[in-house]
C-alpha cells in the first residue's frame, strides 16, 4: 500500500470486499500522473488502448459490441419499501438483490487487480463537496476516475477516522483462469449486469459493465441517484443538469441549469459560444448540479464533477469548437473510429470522412460501409479544465446562484423552441411532464417517445412522486429569491425532417430572452401552457431563418397540446394518491386554458 487509510471502515470495508472477490492484488490508487501513465501503458501493452498519435496522451478503447451504454432495464433502486422506489424504478428488496449479487462477487476479481479509488464529488474542501470509495477491477474506470473526479491520497487525507463515505463496488464480473488469455474489454453477459443503488445505506453495487454510467460510479449512481436521496433528506437538489454563466453586454452575469435528458444537448449548451454580439459565455458544469440555498436565500451550484464525459458524434468545430479544444489531448476515447494516420473519426465531426478507417467494432471501415464508423454513443472522457470556455469560477467551493432553470427534451413536433412557466407551480408542472425521444445513450429503443421528468427518469433514486413534492418545497423555502422556469425544445423538424432551429451557438438567442425577461425588460404572450416570446421578441439579427420556420417554432397548436393530455394524466396516474395535488391542480388548470 502506498499510504496507510486512517479512516477504519474504509481499511475493513476494502479487506471484506477482497476476501469476498479474491483479486490477484490490491492497489491503492494515489491519484498521480505516473500512476495513470503506467495503467495506461499497461492497457495498450495488453491490447485494450491504442495510443493516438495525433492527440498527445491520449487513447482509445473499443468496448465489448454489447456494453456501450447505461442499462436502464439492469439499474435497481433497492428500498426498503417497494412504494419507497417508486413506479419509475426497478426495485429488488435488499437482501434478495445483495443475496444475488453477493453470489455474482464471489470470486469475481480472480487473476484481477483491485484497485481503491477514493474520490470526491465537488471540490476537496467546497462545503458542498462529498466523498466516496470505489473499488473496481478495471484499470480503463480507474483512469476515467481520474480525469471525471478528484481522486487519490488527498481524498483519503481528507477523510478523517471516523467520516462517512459513500461505498461504490465495482467488478466487470469476468475472473481470468490460471493462464486464460484477457480481451480488450471483458464484461459479463446482459443478464448478470446489474447496476444497483441501497439507498438506506448509501451503498451502490454494479457489477457486470464497463461502460460510463454503469461503471464511473460517481457520476449517474452517487451524484444523481444516491445523491438525490441524500438531498431529499437533507433539504437541498441534486439534478441532472448543465452550469453555465452567461454575460449580458451590460455585463450582467445570470447563472443558468439547465435539465434535458441523456444526449439532448447539455454539453452542447454547457460549452456555448453566443452567436448574437456582446454577449459572452462560460462553462462551470456539464452534466451534474448539487444546489443548496445560501445564506441570501439564494440557490447556489456546484458541479461535482472533474470532467466531461461527452457524446463524440455530432461534436464538430462548427457545433461545438469548445468541446473539440477540451479533447484535444490527454483524452480517453471509446468507441470513435480509428484512422490510418493515428486520429480518431466519428459521424458529425465536420471533416470529410476518411477513405480508410478501423471502425469502433475493430473492422476496416470506408465511407458507405452499412453501419456507422463510431458508434453513436461513443464518448470522449477529458479534464474540464482543458475546455478553453470554462469559467474561473468553475471550482468555486459555494457555487454560483442559479437565475434561471431550463428543462427540456428532443421533440420533433408541437413543444415550442420556447415556454415560460406561469409561475414556480407551473414550472414545475414543466419539469414534471417533460417529454423526450430516447437516444443511443442508454441501451434500448432510439426515438421512442416518452415521459422523462427533470430528466431524471433514469437517474431519481427515490419515489418520483416525492421527488416532485421536493421541488415544490424548494420552491416554497427559496420564495421571490426562486429561480425562473423555463422550457426549450432546440429539435423541431420539418415534415421532411430537417431541423426547424439552427441550434448550438443560436440558442444564445433564446437565452439572451429568458435574460431578458428575468429583468422585466421585454414583454411576453401569454398563452395556454405559458409566455411565448412574439415572433419580433427573439434576436434573429444574422440568422438566415425563413419567417415560416420562426412562426412554426413560436406557434402553440392548441389541438395537438389537447391531445397530450391523455398522456399526461397517464403518466401522473401511475403515482396514484402519491402524486402531489399541487401537480394535479396544475394539469386541470391546463386543461382549463386549453378548452377554454
Ligand atoms: P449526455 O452526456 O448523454 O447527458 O448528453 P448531453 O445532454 O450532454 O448531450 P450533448 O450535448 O452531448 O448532445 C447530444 C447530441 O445532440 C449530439 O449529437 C449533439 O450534436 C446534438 N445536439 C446538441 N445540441 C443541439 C442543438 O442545439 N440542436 C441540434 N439539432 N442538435 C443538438
Ligand atoms: C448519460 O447517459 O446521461 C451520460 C452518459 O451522461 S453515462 O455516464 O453513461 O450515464
Ligand atoms: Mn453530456
Amino acid at each position: 500500500m502506498a499510504y496507510e487509510a486512517k479512516n477504519r471502515k474504509l481499511r475493513e470495508w476494502v479487506e471484506e470486499v477482497a476476501t469476498l472477490c479474491h483479486p490477484d492484488e490490491v492497489h491503492w490508487c494515489d491519484g498521480s500522473k505516473a500512476e495513470y501513465d503506467l495503467l495506461m501503458a499497461q492497457m495498450v501493452a495488453a491490447g485494450a488502448a491504442i495510443p493516438l498519435e495525433k492527440r498527445r496522451n491520449s487513447f482509445l478503447f473499443r468496448s465489448d459490441p454489447s456494453d456501450v451504454a447505461r442499462v436502464e432495464d439492469r439499474t435497481y433502486i433497492s428500498t426498503p419499501n417497494e412504494e419507497d422506489a417508486g413506479p419509475t424504478n426497478n426495485w429488488v428488496a435488499e437482501d434478495e438483490l445483495k443475496r444475488t449479487m453477493l453470489n455474482l462477487y464471489e470470486g469475481c476479481m480472480r487473476g484481477r487487480t483491485l484497485y481503491v479509488i477514493p474520490f470526491s464529488m465537488g471540490p476537496l474542501g467546497s462545503p458542498m463537496a462529498k466523498i466516496g470509495v470505489e473499488i473496481t477491477d478495471s484499470p480503463y474506470v480507474v483512469c476515467n476516475m481520474q480525469i471525471m473526479t478528484r481522486i487519490g491520497e488527498k481524498v483519503v487525507e481528507a477523510l478523517g477516522e471516523d467520516d462517512e463515505f459513500v461505498p461504490c463496488l465495482h467488478s466487470i464480473g469476468a475472473p481470468l483462469e490460471p493462464g486464460e488469455e484477457d480481451v480488450p474489454w471483458p464484461c459479463a453477459p446482459m443478464e448478470k449486469k446489474y447496476i444497483s443503488h441501497f439507498t438506506r445505506e448509501n451503498l451502490i453495487w454494479s457489477f457486470g459493465s464497463g461502460y460510463g454510467g454503469n461503471a464511473l460510479l460517481g457520476k449517474k449512481c452517487f451524484a444523481l441517484r444516491i445523491a438525490s436521496a441524500m438531498a431529499r433528506r437533507e433539504g437541498w437538489m441534486a439534478e441532472h443538469m448543465l452550469i453555465l454563466r452567461l454575460i449580458s453586454p451590460k455585463g450582467r452575469r445570470y447563472h443558468i441549469a439547465a435539465a434535458f435528458p441523456s444526449a439532448c444537448g447539455k454539453t452542447n449548451l454547457a460549452m456555448l459560444q453566443p452567436a448574437i454580439p456582446g454577449w459572452k459565455a462560460e462553462c462551470i458544469g456539464d452534466d451534474i448540479a448539487w444546489m443548496k440555498i445560501g445564506p441570501d436565500g439564494r440557490l447556489y451550484a456546484i458541479n461535482p464533477e472533474a470532467g466531461f464525459f461527452g457524446v463524440a458524434p455530432g461534436t464538430s468545430y462548427q457545433s461545438n469548437p469548445m468541446a473539440m479544444e477540451t479533447c484535444k489531448e490527454n483524452t480517453i476515447l471509446t468507441n470513435c473510429a480509428l484512422t490510418d494516420d493515428g486520429d480518431i473519426w466519428w459521424e458529425g465531426m465536420g471533416v470529410p470522412a476518411p477513405a480508410h478507417a478501423i471502425d469502433w467494432k475493430g473492422r476496416d471501415w470506408s465511407p458507405g460501409s452499412a453501419e456507422p464508423a463510431a458508434h453513436p454513443n461513443a464518448r470522449f472522457t477529458a479534464p474540464a479544465a482543458q475546455c478553453p470556455a470554462i469559467s474561473s469560477d468553475w471550482e468555486k467551493p459555494d457555487g454560483v446562484p442559479i437565475d434561471i432553470f431550463i428543462f427540456g427534451g428532443r421533440r420533433s413536433g408541437v413543444v415550442p423552441l420556447v415556454t415560460e412557466a406561469l409561475d414556480w407551480d407551473h414550472g414545475v408542472f414543466l419539469g414534471a411532464t417533460a417529454s423526450s425521444e430516447t437516444t443511443a445513450a442508454n441501451i434500448g429503443e432510439v426515438g421512442k417517445l416518452r415521459r422523462d421528468p427533470f430528466a431524471m427518469q433514469p437517474f431519481c433514486g427515490y419515489n418520483m412522486a416525492d421527488y416532485f413534492q421536493h421541488w415544490f418545497e424548494m420552491g416554497d423555502r427559496l420564495g421571490d429569491k426562486a429561480p425562473r422556469i423555463f422550457y426549450v425544445n432546440w429539435f423541431r423538424k420539418t415534415a421532411e425532417g430537417e431541423w426547424l432551429w439552427p441550434g448550438y451557438g443560436d440558442n444564445s438567442r433564446v437565452l439572451a430572452w429568458m435574460c431578458e425577461r428575468v429583468e422585466g425588460e421585454v414583454e411576453a404572450g401569454e398563452t395556454p401552457i405559458g409566455y411565448l416570446p412574439g415572433e419580433s421578441d427573439l434576436d434573429l439579427g444574422g440568422l438566415d431563418l425563413p419567417p415560416e420556420n420562426i412562426h412554426e417554432l413560436l406557434r402553440v397548436d392548441i389541438e395537438a397540446w389537447r391531445a397530450e393530455l391523455p398522456d399526461i394524466e397517464q403518466h401522473f396516474a401511475r403515482f396514484g394518491e402519491r402524486l402531489p395535488a399541487r401537480l394535479r391542480d396544475q394539469l386541470s388548470g391546463l386543461r382549463e386554458r386549453l378548452e377554454g
